[in-house]
């Protein structure tokens, strides 16, 4: 399984269901693709002007949102990467 697939579960509250997410997949619709690297670059500006990004496009599961991130995803959604 590649770091792109590996799922991460959200648990919101006892009661709320679980909801599971896709490390990559930023707009959760169960695919990695160019929108998913839209997003990664959009989260990237709002990061730098001091907003929160959304911590799915984390693609090294290093902390932090990052050029990196985006260039892994890049390469994932053109298929040089699995
Ligand atoms: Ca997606
Ligand atoms: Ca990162």
């Amino acid at each position: 399984m590649s770091a792109l697939a590996a799922a991460a579960v959200l648990a919101v509250g006892s009661s709320a269901p679980a909801i599971a997410a896709t490390t990559g997949d930023l707009n959760n619709d169960g695919v990695i693709d160019s929108f998913d690297l839209v997003l990664c670059r959009k989260n990237l500006i709002t990061m730098f002007s001091g907003g929160q990004a959304d911590m799915l496009g984390d693609i090294d599961g290093n902390g932090s949102i990052q050029i990196n991130d985006l260039v892994l995803l890049q390469k994932y959604v053109l298929g040089s990467i699995k």
